[in-house]
């Protein structure tokens, strides 16, 4: 038995019992109505037509104007429910969905990724749906929601889970042969279970960001774009800067040094538009390793002090087990128990060759699956272009110890 106990269930169920319960209705009446007069005027009893009656305007009106109303009460609690699928709650949580050839990724606000969908019970949710390669369809069946995901469209749908437990995630648009393994869950956690798992999981912040709010920066720079008493720090790489030297107006483009000097002589280039406010950091109040930290952070580049990354759970995010398996089993690609120490037989430019794996050969096959293929393998495996050199790394990393 489905749950009925959660607002989107209650959506869906309420049209579909409705529809199903008029139509069930006028099958029935129809049809004993239709027997009843076949037996009532069979020709044994009424051998003569016994009347001259050729229409009824009054009965026809009826027959007209009540199945129109039928048909439109309807449509009206039909697309009542519908925008009540598609107005999300206020409050609600954001994640985001990817469907890729064979397997979900969902990804949190603050940049964490799972495979499974874990969210707060008791609490609406918006998934934002999106496909990175063919038509994927995001089906909930104990919530009823059900939704397209195709590439290119960004679709969305919300739900809310009554309470804590698992509820299965279907992909119901046949995408390949990997089709039937797009199943996962949401993971409905109590509001303590789910307190506990944000902080167990949480990606460390970077230490830029720290160092920003730990010296004050934040109290004249924001980091989201808007601008303060200072420019904002948000996504700074490569930017171009009228900036004024002595009097005399520049413009330079924003590198390293540039904001190494930014913070080490604060007063050396002034931002034009800006007041000349911004006080100096020297070694004593800023070291020299969270100065490096934080040119790290405004030109976007990953947080080198944090632990490194975790090349075995980046495969299994990262839907690479959707088509690998890790412990010998066939699959849709060979497998990557053993990969760095079996031969193996590729083909580049139609021509075989055999070789063992190395750190450049997983890195192209990674980056660049088609140049070469391994043989006996269908060449389907999507280049990894979502993930960051580092992840790149780490993943390469980890199969090397395979
Ligand atoms: C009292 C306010 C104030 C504080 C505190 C402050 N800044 Fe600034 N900052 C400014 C102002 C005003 C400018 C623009 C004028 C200039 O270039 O000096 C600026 C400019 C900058 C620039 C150049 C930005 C660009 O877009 O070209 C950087 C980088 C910067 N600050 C980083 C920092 C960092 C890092 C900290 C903390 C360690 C910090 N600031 C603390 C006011 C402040
Ligand atoms: C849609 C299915 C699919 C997905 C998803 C996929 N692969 Fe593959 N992969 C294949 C297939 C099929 C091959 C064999 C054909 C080829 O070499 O392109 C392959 C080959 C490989 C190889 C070379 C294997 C060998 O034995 O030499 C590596 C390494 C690899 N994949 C890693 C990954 C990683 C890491 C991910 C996740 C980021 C991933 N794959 C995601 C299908 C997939
Ligand atoms: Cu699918």
């Amino acid at each position: 038995m489905l749950p009925t106990d959660n607002p989107t269930a209650q959506l869906v169920d309420g049209v579909m019992i409705y529809i199903f319960g008029l139509s069930l209705l006028l099958l029935l009446g129809i049809t004993i109505v239709t027997i009843y007069f076949v037996v009532k005027y069979r020709r044994s009893r009424c051998p003569e037509p016994t009347s001259d009656v050729d229409h009824s305007i009054v009965l026809e009106a009826i027959w007209t104007v009540l199945p129109t109303l039928i048909v439109l009460t309807m449509f009206w609690y039909g697309w009542v429910n519908y925008v009540g699928l598609t107005e999300v709650p206020e409050g609600a949580m954001e994640v985001s969905a990817t469907a890729r050839m064979w397997s979900w990724q969902f990804e949190y606000a603050d940049g964490r990724r799972e495979n499974r969908l874990f969210v707060p019970a008791n609490t609406p949710v918006k998934v934002r749906l999106q496909s990175t390669d063919v038509i994927h369809s995001f089906f909930v069946p104990a919530f009823r929601i059900k939704k397209d995901m195709v590439p290119g469209l960004e679709t969305y749908v919300w739900f809310e889970a009554p309470k804590p437990g698992s509820y299965d995630i279907f992909c119901t648009e046949y995408c390949g042969v990997g089709h039937a393994d797009m199943i996962t869950t949401i993971e409905a956690l109590s509001a303590e279970d789910y307190a506990a798992w944000l902080v167990a999981d949480a990606p460390p912040e970077h230490r830029g960001l720290v160092v920003l709010r730990e010296q004050g920066c934040i109290g004249c720079h924001s980091i989201d774009g808007t601008p303060g008493i200072g420019p904002s720090l948000f996504e700074l790489a490569g930017s171009p800067r009228q900036v004024e030297i002595d009097g005399q107006t520049t413009e330079i483009t924003i590198d390293d040094d540039y904001l190494i000097r930014a913070i080490r002589e604060a007063n050396y280039e002034v931002v034009q538009g800006y007041p000349a406010m911004m006080p100096s950091y020297d070694e004593a109040s800023l070291n020299n390793d969270d100065l490096q930290s934080l040119v790290d952070y405004m030109m976007g580049r990953p947080d080198t002090t944090s632990a490194p990354l975790d090349g075995a759970r980046l495969i299994e995010i990262n839907g690479c087990t959707g088509c690998h398996s890790t412990d010998g089993s066939p699959s849709i690609g060979p497998t990557f128990q053993g990969i760095s120490s079996r031969d193996i037989t590729i083909i580049r430019d139609g021509k075989e060759v055999t070789q063992q794996a190395d750190a450049d050969y997983l890195l192209r096959a990674l980056v660049d699956p088609s140049v070469e293929t391994v043989k006996g393998y269908p060449d389907i495996m999507p280049p990894s272009d979502y993930l960051s050199p580092e992840e790149l790394d780490a993943i390469v990393e980890h199969l090397l110890q395979q």
